[in-house]
């Protein structure tokens, strides 16, 4: 379908219908573009329940789209396309939790937002990866179980020394592609660039950076940095918010292997179909659930306060 008419007729059934799109970082420049807000998993949570409309098109991966609906249940919340799936949030099932908290009832389980709403349920406290270090740091418990990024949880407890983080063996696959001698070998190439990651990569990635963060961390830092070019080191969705940002900088992909299939499965197309309401998954999900969940995803927003 022509995109100039899908581009008209998604803003007026926005305003018909009244609903907000909501697009996160990672996603393609043509769906950024029909965005009410854009944004990483934190911000966009918060906004679910501060924005008021009827629906949300979350363009984003389902766990980002579940996590809206859980906070915001009297709204409609549609994934505009079903199979959109992070994987690592499949790296851990809410039955291996109860199986470490029979066996360690001392540990405070914290769950990175990447997971799915069965695994939230039985969590204590959600953390992105925004927001992680000041919750760990805020819980009186020393003993902690971190899930499901083993490579997040490596860079939170080397963070926080004065807890016992064990992780989860999960891991984004993704960022976790991303190897040691790709960042060395930009190193060599231009020494005076500064390389941005985020804590999703590995260890020794994230050791040899000149600066660890978040998506929104990633993009508030280089707007402060008064350098032409920039390397960034997470998914290539960003690139684009960084540029329409900064139009005087330019900014490098860390590595090649920086793309989510999974966030670039979403189109103009699926945007334009989950608009007219002949498209997408309407997420529900069981009330009991919910709560359950709503739980730990309401902790997350009281102690990253
Ligand atoms: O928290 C998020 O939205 C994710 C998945 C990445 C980031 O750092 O923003
Ligand atoms: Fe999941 Fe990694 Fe894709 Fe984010 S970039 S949605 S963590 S697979």
């Amino acid at each position: 379908m022509d995109e100039k008419f899908m581009l008209e007729e998604i803003s007026k059934l926005k305003k018909e219908k009244n609903i907000k799109i909501f697009a996160h970082n990672y996603q393609n420049h043509e769906v950024q573009q029909v965005a009410d807000y854009i944004g990483d998993s934190f911000y966009l949570s918060k906004l679910s329940k501060e924005i008021d409309c009827e629906t949300v098109i979350f363009c984003g991966v389902k766990f980002m789209a579940e996590t809206t609906k859980i906070l915001s249940p009297q709204k409609k919340v549609i994934l505009p396309v079903e199979e959109a799936l992070c994987p690592m949030a499949h790296m851990i099932t809410s039955q291996d939790i109860i199986e470490f908290k029979k066996h360690h009832p001392d540990f405070k389980v914290v769950a990175y937002v990447n997971t799915t709403t069965d695994v939230k349920a039985y969590a204590d406290v959600c953390v992105t990866s925004s927001t992680a270090i000041k919750i760990i740091n805020s819980l009186e418990e020393k003993n902690i179980l971190f899930v499901p990024d083993m490579n997040l949880g490596s860079y939170i407890s080397k963070k926080i020394k004065d807890k016992n983080i064990i992780s989860w063996n999960g891991y984004c696959n993704v960022h976790d592609k991303v190897k040691k001698e790709e960042i060395i070998n930009i190193k060599n190439k231009y020494p005076e660039v500064p390389i941005l990651v985020h804590p999703e990569c590995r260890e020794e990635v994230v050791n040899l950076a000149d600066f660890v963060g978040s998506t929104s961390e990633i993009i508030e830092y280089a707007g402060k940095l008064d350098k032409k070019k920039i390397i960034i080191g997470t998914e290539t969705g960003v690139l684009h918010v960084l540029r329409k940002l900064n139009p005087d900088k330019k900014f490098d992909l860390l590595s090649p292997s920086l793309i989510c299939i999974n966030m670039k499965k979403t189109t103009l197309q699926d945007v334009y179909n989950a608009a007219t309401g002949k498209g997408g998954l309407d997420i529900e999900i069981e009330e009991n659930l919910r709560l359950k969940a709503l739980n730990s995803i309401e902790e997350m927003i009281r102690l990253a306060r």
